[in-house]
Order: structure tokens, then sequence, then C-alpha cells
């Protein structure tokens, strides 16, 4: 893959120098090229046992009895539990991270495909599994909800009866923006366009499943439970609550995990069954499922109708967008997501341009489908939102019929705007979008492009340009406006400077891949100016690390980052001190340079950083109020979200005869602020890139009109291959947070939330001579074909 660099990068320095911000190579490499990472399935206690779940064949149905008789006969199982022994623990259904139910086991009705109805634990995996086939379970059928258009017609099938009262599949409407004020702008406009958008629903698909292994002492009544998850210490609060173990007595480790994409926030049932499994037994036992429960019964994403309207003068000045959303979220309303936004952080659908007015009115339902909707690097559904108004704007460019880059440059919040202030609530921190539009211009060649693409289309080929432009909201965030189930928004961090200079920093947020053991080594080492091979990274474990959060949201650099820098600073000040001590002079006359404190105007009269530490836990009289070690602590609530943005150009070739598209060029702009390791911002831009591929061009949870999921393995959802996708052309900007202690922005959902509809406006501008105008994702051959016909299909 080629990788052109073509900004200068001020925050970054000199790329090949060894402290601080660089292309570092990952420190967690060695382990995981060597195959000798830690994931779930390497965990092996002693005396461990095996669960499997069993799940349900149909979408809908009444629980009329199972019999477990026979299964528990088999020689190798040493139990079954069903949802009736949960219920007996109170244990059968659990709270969602939406404030909603989940069963655990089905006790009354079947409610999705795949959901689980039993639990067997057995002396191995397969013996577990052949135990599933001797459970008899007699269902009683019910007509399923599907169509999530079709769940509040009235008379149709409700899903939550469990619910007391509850009378429809409605699960909220929520709304933001100014209705009237939207309506007037709409009402004036010279030209207003329509479109209904469908985001299919996706899944994640992490190369590792989900999984855990649950160790329960009934001597010390300790819990320790490894999991595939992306919040450990949420979840243990979340377990002490709803199982009732103190706190404090359990441990939840993440060990190495193999992707997580969103796909590992929640808490799935199967985790809670390993830990009854558990105490049900006095054994440990190992839950890991397969390829198609993940794919079945997992957080999928996205799943949103959306009705756009769009509203412009004629001579191209964007004035308002408008939408209506039917957000499908499945049986159970799981969406892991901050508890004041139930439709994630959609309300960026403004985009990157300055409007007169916008309204958004979200209503979410359910329907029998496994739960979630909140994941695949989504940044909590800005990845829906950006869709949404960048199609828009590529249909109002062609009924204008000006050029969609230019459109959009003409619209762009201007740099002299931030902090912009929007008309759902934000405010955008920082931004600058018209280099970074024009830099992805000139990289791509645009007006070269667009030549080749007249020439090329007075010969029949199709050759389609689509241009995207996005500004995502990550890093949730203050506190006062951002929780999960009550749980505020901040992360701790803790840093410990061993005397010989040697550091170790404890984090709260959990890497899935993202190279966190690089990164913010590198923010200790660029702080402190300690290399950062001699700083490790401690995370995943809740008994090693501070509360906090957790990763999701690309929240990881703009918080927890936050928190690293701040604690590094902290060591420093109390460094100065000490090196002041060291000195016989005053902490005012020292100046900081990297590694060292030294008397201001004498720069040979310094002390480094190892040389204080070495002093800090030496015999020397310590000034009044140091205590005797170079720790500190933090918890960061940061102010403001960060607002990173991107511009990208895709190239696609269409074969007219077969509809088959091909991605030959895309070209990817990035700002992300301070760039702290740009070979992982890279890695990570690649990535989203891939996905974006995958979404726009195959990717599908699809079902039948009873609710059999047709999607539950890689044979039928399609994900891309080094062989789909071209070489990435990357390029970026800086344009530092203004209130992030190091300048940081997120980076790790960007490419995924800006890619789709880049790639979705270069297929619908190759189908101009077709008269296409929109067609649905995913852009498969078939339906391709199908659009060239004038017949868009409905996904
Ligand atoms: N980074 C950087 N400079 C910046 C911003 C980020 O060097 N200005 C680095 C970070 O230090 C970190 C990485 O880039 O090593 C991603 O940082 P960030 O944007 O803070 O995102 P998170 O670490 O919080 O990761 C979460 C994000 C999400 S929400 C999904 S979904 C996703 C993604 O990361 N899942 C991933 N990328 C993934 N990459 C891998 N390999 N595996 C996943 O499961
Ligand atoms: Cu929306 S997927 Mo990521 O936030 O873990």
């Amino acid at each position: 893959t080629t990788v052109q660099e073509h900004a200068p990068n001020p925050a970054a320095g000199d790329p090949n120098r060894p402290i601080g911000f660089g292309r570092l190579q990952r420190k967690e490499d060695p382990r995981f090229v060597r195959g000798k990472g830690t994931y779930i399935d390497d965990i092996v206690l002693p005396g461990m046992l095996h669960g499997a779940i069993l799940r349900a064949p149909v979408a809908h149905a009444r629980l009329v009895s199972i019999d477990t008789t026979e299964a528990l006969a088999h020689p190798k199982v040493l139990a079954v539990i069903t949802g009736k022994d949960l219920q007996a623990l109170n244990l059968a259904w659990a709270p969602t991270l939406s404030a909603d139910v989940q069963a655990v086991l089905v006790t009354d009705k079947v409610r999705f495909q795949g959901q689980e109805v039993a639990f067997v634990v057995a002396e191995d995996r397969y013996a577990a599994r052949d135990a599933l086939e001797l459970i008899d379970v007699e269902y009683d059928t019910l007509p399923p909800v599907i169509d999530a258009r079709r769940a509040l017609d009235p008379g149709a099938p409700v899903i939550r009866d469990d619910i007391e009262g509850r009378t429809d599949n409605r699960i909220f409407d929520w709304e933001i923006g100014d209705a009237a004020e939207t309506e007037a702008v709409f009402a004036a406009a010279d030209v207003v366009v329509a479109q209904e958008i469908v985001y299919p629903r996706v899944h994640p698909a992490p190369m590792e499943t989900c999984g855990a292994v649950a160790d329960f002492d009934p001597i010390d009544g300790n819990l320790t439970l490894y999991e595939t998850t992306q919040a450990p210490h949420a979840h243990r609060t979340l377990y002490a609550i709803v199982a009732g173990i103190p706190e404090h007595k359990i441990r939840i480790v993440s060990p190495d995990i193999g992707g997580g994409f969103g796909n590992k926030v929640g808490i799935y049932p199967g985790y809670i069954l390993a830990v009854v499994g558990s105490i049900v037994t006095g054994k440990p036992v190992k839950w890991v499922e397969d390829r198609s429960e993940n794919l079945m019964s997992t957080s999928f994403a996205r799943d949103y109708i959306m009705q756009g309207e769009i509203a412009a003068t004629k001579e191209g000045k964007i004035l308002a967008v408008r939408t209506n959303v039917l957000a499908d979220h499945g049986a159970f309303n799981a969406t892991a997501q901050p508890t004041k936004t139930p439709a994630g952080f959609f309300s960026i659908f403004t985009g990157s341009y300055d409007l007169e007015a916008a309204y958004c009115k979200v209503t979410g339902v359910y329907t029998n489908k496994a739960p979630g909707g909140v994941a695949y690097a989504c940044s909590f559904r800005v990845t829906e939102a950006v869709y949404l108004v960048e199609r828009m704007v590529d249909i109002l460019a062609r009924k204008l019929e000006m050029d969609p880059a230019e459109l959009r440059l003409k619209n762009f919040i201007k740099p002299e705007q931030f902090p912009y202030a929007n008309k759902t609530g934000w405010v955008y921190d920082s931004g600058n979008y018209e280099p970074a539009m024009r830099l992805s211009m000139q990289i791509a060649g645009y007006e070269d492009l667009r030549r080749e693409q007249l020439e090329k289309r007075e010969r029949g080929e199709l050759m389609g340009i689509g241009v995207s432009f996005f500004t995502e909201t990550v890093g949730a965030g203050p506190r006062k406006h951002f929780d999960i189930v009550g749980l505020g928004m901040a992360d701790g961090a803790e840093l410990r400077i061993h005397p010989t200079g040697k550091a170790v920093v404890r984090i709260s947020v959990q890497s899935q891949g993202q190279g966190h053991e690089t990164t913010f080594a590198q923010i200790v080492a660029e702080e402190l100016g300690i290399p950062p091979e001699s700083i490790d990274v401690v995370h995943g474990d809740t008994d090693q690390t501070p509360f906090g959060l957790g990763t999701y949201g690309s929240r990881s650099t703009p918080v927890s980052g936050g928190a690293v820098a701040l604690v590094a600073r902290k060591v420093r000040e109390k460094a100065k001190f000490i090196a002041a001590a060291m000195l016989e002079t005053r902490p005012e006359d020292l100046e900081w340079e990297k590694g060292r404190w030294f008397v201001k105007g004498d720069p040979s009269a310094g002390k480094t950083i190892e040389e204080i530490a070495m002093a800090a836990h030496g015999t020397m009289t310590l000034p009044e109020g140091i205590d005797g070690n170079l720790d500190a602590e933090v918890t960061y609530d940061p102010p403001n979200l960060t607002f990173p943005f991107g511009a990208y150009i895709c190239v696609v070739d269409v074969d007219a005869g077969t509809g088959h598209v091909k991605v030959r060029r895309f070209i990817a702009v990035d700002d992300c602020g301070t760039r702290i390791n740009p070979m992982i911002i890279e890695g990570q831009v690649h990535g989203g890139l891939t996905d974006g591929v995958g979404m726009a061009l195959m990717e599908i949870i699809a079902f039948d009109e009873d609710g059999n999921c047709l999607s539950g393995s890689f044979m039928e959802y399609l994900i891309p291959t080094a062989m789909e996708v071209p070489d990435w052309e990357t390029g970026f900007t800086v344009t530092p947070s203004p209130h992030h202690p190091i300048g940081a922005k997120g980076i790790g959902e960007s490419a995924t939330v800006g890619s789709p509809p880049a790639i979705v406006n270069a297929i619908v501008d190759a189908l101009t001579p077709y008269g296409v105008t929109h067609m649905d994702m995913p852009c498969t051959p078939a339906r391709v074909w199908e659009a060239m016909q004038g017949r868009a299909r409905p996904p």
C-alpha cells in the first residue's frame, strides 16, 4: 500500500527522533507477530469447564417447555441452565446499556432468531455442543415483526409484552433542532430535494468472536472474569449491581482483544452465563462463541431508514437539512451509547456546513432481530449522520448542476467561525476545512479525473468520482453531558516513575488493536523525556488500573490521552520541586527542557528526570509537602469533545455489462489534530477505508420475512480482502484541538465514517448516464445492474 504524506506536521517534530511523537514501531507487535498474544481462548485455568448456548431457531415464539433430562444424562455434562433456573436467582433479565432489559435466557418468549435459550456446562467444548442437541424445546411460533416500517402498524404483534403496559413497538421518539424555524427556511428556499436513504444493518465482525472465562471462588467470594470487553471498569460496576457481588470482589481482565469495533462494548448473555456456570459448578467456565453466533446475536450496526431533505438557494448556498429517521433497534434496546442521546451523536448530521436551520426526528422501534445498533466504528452513529448529509449534498449538486467538490467548498464553515455552534447543540472546537478539501483534490488530480471521466463517458465507459467531507464528534465526554448508565464519561491515569527512571502508566481504556501500549507511552515520553521503550502501559485489568469508561467512540486519545498528558505534567511539576532542592535553588528559577530541569541562564546546572527519580526515593531531605516518590494520578473530565474531519475522494469503474464496481483509487485526507504516531494513524485509516468498501459494496445482515437471519456466516456476510481494495492514498492536515492537553483528536473511526458516502457518491456519479440519482448500499453487482435498468431495489 502506498502512502503519500502531503503536509508538514508541526507537532510531530523529527519523525525519527527516539522520544515522543513519531513513527515508532508498535511495542505490542513483537508478541503479536510471534503468535504470543493472549486472547480469550488462550486462557486455560486448572479444572476449567466449557459452556455452550442453545439458541432459538425461530424469530418470534412462545416458549412452551424445555426438557433437559437427556442433556443432563450426558456423561460429560455438569449443568444445564435454563431461564427458569435464572429466574430463581433473579438473573433471567439483565439491564442493558440503554435503560431497557434483555433476557439472559428466554423465560417467556423468543424475540429473535439466535436468542439464548439454555446453557450447557460440560467437561469439554465438544461435549457441551453435543449436549445442546439433547435438549428438547417446544415453541409456539408467533408472527414476527421484521420490517421496521411495519413495526408501528396498528395490530402489529407486540414484541415486548414483558414490559408492563406496553401496547406497541415504539421505543422512543427523539427530536432535536428547531422544527418551525427549519420549516420556514425550507418554505422560502429556491431549491429543495428529498431522498429516502437507507443505511442497512451491518456487523462489525471482529476477527476474534466474543467470549469469557469466569472463575468464581466460593471460599472468599471473589469473581475473576476474563472477558472480550472494550470497557472493563464499566462492566465491573454493572456486574456488581446486577449480580449483587460486591464490586471489590470482582476483577475483570480484558486480555489481548482480536478486534472490537464496538462489538465488545455491551454485556452479552454469554458472559453472565459463564459466571452463573462457574457459581453453579464451583469451577472456572469458558464460553467462546462461534462465527455464526457472533453474526446472529451480538451487536449489529446502523439499520437506519432516513428521509432526508436539503434546502438551498439557486446559487448553491445550503440553507437547511431536515430528516426523519426510523431506527431499528431489534428486540431489546441494548445500544451502547450515552444515556441522554438515544440516537447517539446522529445530531451532527448538519455536517461541515454553515446552515441556517436543521431539524431531525428519530423514532426507535423494536423488531424481531438481534439487539444492538451502535457499533462498527460509528462514533456513536456519526456514520449514519455523515452518510445522510454527504449523500444529500451530492443529490443537491446534481440538481443544481454544480460540481460536488465546488458545492462543498462554497458551504464550509469558515476557519474564523470556530468554535462553531451548530443548529443542533454541538460546539465544534476547531476546524479548517478548505485546505483539507483542496489537498485531497490536489492528490487526486481532480480536474484531470473529471476530464478522463468525460472522455470515457463518450466511449460508453462508466467511471465515477465521489467526494465526501465529514466532521466527527469524538471523545465523550464532558461528564456533565454524557454518562453510560449513570457513570460519568471521564477517565483516570496513574503514573509511577521507578527509582531508576523507568516508568509505568496505568490507563482505564482498553486496546483492541489500536496500539495503546505504544501511543500512550509516547505521550508520557513527549511530556517527560523518558524514551518510550522505558515506559510500560498497563491496561485491561480492573485490579491494576484506575476507573474509567473504556474504549469506544474514539475516545481513548481525546479523554484518556488527555489524562496521561496531565498525569505526566503533574509528575514533571513534582520533579521540579525535588530538582530545586537538589540544585539548592528555588523552583521558580528552573526551566524545563525535554527530560530535565535546569537553572535559568545556566543550562549546565540541571538534573535529568532519572536523577530526580533516584533522589526522590533516596535519603535526601525532601521539600515541605513533597512525598518520597515521583508518582501521580489524575482523572480527566474533558471540557468538550474533539471534532476531527476529513476530505475523501473515491474513483470507481463500473462494468456496464455486469454492474461490478471496482474501487480504483481512494484518496483520504484526515485531520486529527496533533498526530502522536503517524504510522498507527495510517493503520487506523487503512482499516476504516476497508470497512467502507465492505459496507458500500458487499456487507449486509439480511433477514427473510419469517425473521431467519440470512447472513450468519462469512459465505453470506461478505467482508473485503486485499483483493477488493486499492492502494490507499493518504494525506493530512493538522488543526490541533484547542482544549485538549496535547491538541489531539480521535482518529479510530474517521475512515469508516467518511468513506461509504464517497464510494456511493462515486457509483451514483458513474451511473449518471442512466439517470440514477441514488442507490442504497450494499452496491452489489446485481443491485447496480438493476439500478441501471431503472429498477432500484430496497435492501
Ligand atoms: N492516535 C494518534 N494520534 C491522534 C489520534 C489517535 O496517534 N491524534 C492513535 C491513538 O493513540 C491510538 C489510535 O490512534 O493508538 C486510535 O486512537 P483513538 O482515535 O483515540 O481511538 P481509540 O483508541 O479510542 O479506539 C477506538 C476506535 C473505535 S471506537 C473503533 S470501533 C475501532 C477503532 O478504534 N476499533 C478498532 N479502530 C480499531 N482498530 C483495531 N485494530 N481494532 C479495533 O477493534
Ligand atoms: Cu461505534 S463502534 Mo467504536 O465506538 O467501539
